[in-house]
């Protein structure tokens, strides 16, 4: 269902950034060091059964002490942009309290390498690694979770500021949020519906707020984001009782983000859908001012599209209150390793969606790619044909959306390096970059080479 293969070239517009991305619990390692208090994700991670193989991020990509290396590697590969996350626990420990400058400096460092390397950081300041002792309090379910989130984010930006002039508040607050507090396959791995609604408004006023500290501290130039993992929802007829079901799972995975953040307002029938649950009175006076601050762009994830039935699914969900209403129709055709479907027009129909509802709003992939089983020759080289064609398809999906009007300013590939992809641990690999786990070794893969000529180029090459 994709476009006819397009054998030349397919440009871009001046000055699109082409960048890497990673987050800090996935490639840093180093739990322990310098201070780093524990988060959900050591605490999840170390808990027997809820990690693959009982992987945790302990050492992960020991990014923490090859920092230097890896923008190297960047630098190499000539993407314009980098796109990391700040751990939390490296900088307040326990989630509250002064700055641990080790943990500042660290970042300082990263982006002085990057700088100095001609890429612009562009810094996360939450992707999913919530101190412990925040989480022992309540988490995110708890409102004055988002106000430590809040100081959390003057006291980086005041340090980081004269560096970085790129930031995103939060990472997916969808997973935060549903895998974290309903699902419970991500941490801190709760199954209560409730408290993941009140998670979700509380990440929004988390955000936010960020939004309000952060304008405060940089300057005047900065670009503050939200990164959002959008959900192409499509129904699998065109039955009014489908559609039904296509309304309800974008009310929860995206109108719930999308509507407080951008147009200041709870969507009606999500407050409807969820009253068995919630009647949302943890929604305070003034909040949704608060989560409207205007963000100078949108951050959105893909990585395939969702298609929805009338029909009913079981719990434990991320879809609070669907269970009875909805169910999940697997697509045919060709599936990565994680066993997600490849469908770039998803991508596109996105894009296009945010052209329309966000007018004025500039538009980020902040990720977009795929794991696979790599495969290394004699030489040692690793091959990953299928990353490429996958990379190929979704960044012509950009090309057309751009050709349609949407305002994308730039494209991240998920991710720079094989990593700790979360309840899937060191078993699915995302990198452009191999990492041998032993040796720390890491070898570029074919789909690093053919990323660098795009970025060198500023266009998609034809696949060969
Ligand atoms: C991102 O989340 C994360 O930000 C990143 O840290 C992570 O490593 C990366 O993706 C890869 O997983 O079953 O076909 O309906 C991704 C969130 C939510 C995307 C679940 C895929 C299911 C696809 N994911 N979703 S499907």
């Amino acid at each position: 269902a994709s476009a006819p293969q397009d054998r030349s070239a397919l440009g871009f517009p001046a000055g699109f950034r082409w960048g890497t991305a990673t987050a800090a619990y996935q490639i840093e390692g180093a739990a322990r060091e310098d201070g780093r208090g524990p988060s959900i994700w050591d605490t999840f991670s170390r808990t027997p059964g809820k990690v693959h193989n009982g992987d945790t991020g302990d050492i992960a990509a020991d990014h923490y002490h090859r920092m230097p290396q890896d923008v190297a590697l960047m630098k190499k590969l000539g993407v314009t942009d980098y796109r990391f996350s700040i751990a939390w626990p490296r900088i307040q420990p326990t989630g509250r309290g002064p700055a641990l400058t080790k943990g500042l400096d660290f970042y300082r460092r990263l982006a002085d390498e990057l700088l100095d390397a001609g890429i612009r950081p562009v810094a996360t300041l939450y992707h999913w690694d919530l101190p412990q002792e925040l989480e022992d309090a309540g988490g995110w379910p708890r409102r004055e979770t988002a106000d430590r989130f809040a100081e959390y984010a003057a006291v980086t930006a005041e340090a980081l500021g004269d560096r970085v002039t790129t930031w995103t508040t939060l990472n997916e607050p969808w997973c935060a949020a549903f895998l974290g507090y309903a699902e419970g396959v991500h941490a801190p791995g709760r199954t209560d519906p409730a408290a993941a609604l009140r998670a979700a408004h509380h990440l929004n006023l988390a955000h936010g707020s960020a939004t309000r500290a952060l304008r405060a501290a940089l300057s005047p130039s900065a670009e503050i984001s939200l990164t959002l993992n959008l959900h192409a929802v499509r129904p699998l007829t065109g039955s009014e009782a489908d559609l039904d079901a296509v309304r309800r799972i974008d009310a929860l995975g995206n109108r719930v983000f999308l509507d407080p953040v951008f147009h200041g307002r709870l969507p009606d029938d999500l407050v409807a859908d969820t009253a068995g649950l919630t009647d949302w009175s943890f929604v305070r006076d003034g909040d949704l001012g608060v989560i409207s601050a205007p963000v100078d762009s949108l951050g959105i994830n893909y990585y395939a599209p969702t298609v929805v039935a009338a029909g009913s699914h079981e719990a434990p969900s991320p879809w609070p209150g669907a269970g009875r209403h909805v169910r999940f129709v697997p697509l045919s055709g060709p599936r990565t390793a994680m066993d997600w479907p490849v469908d770039a027009d998803g991508l596109f129909e996105l894009l296009v969606r945010l052209r329309d509802e966000l007018p004025g709003t500039a538009l980020l992939v902040t990720e977009n790619g795929a794991a696979y089983d790599d495969y290394a020759d004699p030489e040692g080289d690793v091959h990953d044909p299928q990353r490429v064609a996958y990379l190929h398809a979704h960044l012509a999906a950009v090309h057309r959306a751009l050709a349609a009007g949407a305002d994308v300013r730039g494209y991240f590939v998920w991710s720079l390096l094989d990593n700790f992809e979360w309840a899937y641990g060191y078993g699915k690999r995302f990198g452009i970059v191999h990492v041998d786990f032993a040796s720390q070794r890491r070898t570029l893969k074919d789909s690093a080479r053919w990323y660098a000529e795009a970025a060198a180029r500023n266009a998609v090459p034809p696949l060969d």
